[in-house]
């Protein structure tokens, strides 16, 4: 005959004593109750039982059975009710009738900018205007040399509406509007929201801020725009930034150029937040295309002028070190309260 049932029961508690995770209960389950189990196996020292010792013998092992399966379930709910205090005492209690910690508002680091490029822009004698977040075909892309079908169009995958408008896909959209309102000459910028189908990255958001700048006068030429361009960084960053002009086409301008800066977030050597490029693409600009300002009712044999197209939201990025766009639109307010000005 092999462990006796007091024997099987003292190393059962000794088992039961050390066991603490739900795993281990489980072994304990199985190495006991099992169909294979040590409990179990009592039952087949039945042959060495007298007969008439037989039934007291079963309903012992019965007894033991039910013993060891409460125990268990007993621990479990033991090792429940810990876990459950230990979790209550280490969480966080919110109480909301208490003041907030937040000590002030604060503007967000894109309106911050923002305001930052228009007063520069303000004391050069651009104005500042204001246009729509939804608006036509003709306006997002016809006005701007941009017919139907053209490829161009793909670089902006769109927002449509049911009714034929759209979600504006950059703040060139409003450039005829604004030719229309003021004619020639005309200095304006016009900050605004922009949305696109884009798969979203350290970079790239669907839902982002540029700012666009126009400046249409006689003799206005390349020069003019690298001065503007030149300042404008020097007085948001209040240094030299590294930047770099190459060649770029949009067919609203004619010649086009990309401006890119270098990343202030690695110093240029290349991370998610440039796409390990070195450099971020900032702001496209050039020359404006002659249909451009025909739309928008310019006299081209008299006014040539400038445009150009500052992706915002990734200057707030550059000018304030934040790696990822995504946390600008996040309403994230503990890394958002920073900015408290
Ligand atoms: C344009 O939107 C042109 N309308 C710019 C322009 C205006 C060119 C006037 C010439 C004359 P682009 O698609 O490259 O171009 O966007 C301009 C800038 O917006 C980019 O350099 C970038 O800084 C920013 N931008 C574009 N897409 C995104 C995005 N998904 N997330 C964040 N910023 C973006």
């Amino acid at each position: 005959m092999g462990i006796t049932m007091e024997e099987l029961r003292k190393q059962f508690y000794e088992h039961l004593q050390q066991a603490n995770a739900a795993e281990t209960f489980e072994e304990l389950r199985v190495r006991y109750l099992g169909k294979k189990g040590e409990v179990t196996g009592l039952l087949k020292n039945m042959g060495a039982i007298a007969p008439e010792q037989r039934k007291e013998y079963g309903a012992k092992v019965n007894a033991l059975k039910e013993e060891v399966e409460n125990s268990i379930k007993d621990r479990i709910a033991e090792a429940h009710a810990r876990e459950l205090e230990r979790r209550i005492a280490a969480t966080e209690r919110y109480d909301l009738s208490l003041p907030s910690t937040l000590s002030e508002g604060s503007y967000h680091p894109i309106t911050l900018v923002q305001r930052e490029v228009e007063q520069i822009f303000a004391s050069m004698g651009f104005t500042i205007e204001d246009y729509d977040e939804i608006v036509d075909d003709y306006h997002c892309f016809e006005a701007l040399n941009i017919p139907k079908h053209h490829p161009a169009r793909d670089m902006q995958d769109t927002y449509y509406l049911s009714n034929g408008q759209l979600l504006k896909t950059h703040t060139s959209a409003a450039q005829n509007a604004i030719m229309r309102k003021y004619g020639a000459p005309l200095r304006a910028i016009f900050p605004g929201r922009c949305f696109r189908n884009e798969s979203t990255d350290a970079c790239h958001e669907n839902t982002f801020f540029q700012m666009e700048g126009i400046m249409i006068d006689e003799n206005i030429s390349i020069s003019n725009l690298i001065y503007f361009m030149k300042t404008m960084l020097s007085e948001v960053f209040q240094r030299d930034v590294k930047v770099r002009l190459r060649p770029g086409f949009f067919p609203f301008v004619e010649p086009g150029f990309e401006l890119d800066i270098s990343c202030a977030i690695c110093g240029g050597k290349g991370c998610p937040s440039c796409k390990n490029s070195g450099w971020l693409e900032l702001c496209p600009c050039g020359m404006i295309h002659p249909n451009v300002l025909k739309a928008g009712g310019i006299d081209t044999e008299k006014y040539t002028g400038f445009a150009f197209g500052l992706g915002l939201t990734r200057l707030a990025m550059m000018k304030y070190g934040i790696k990822d766009i995504r946390d600008l639109n996040s309403g994230n307010l503990k890394s958002l309260d920073q900015f408290v000005k």
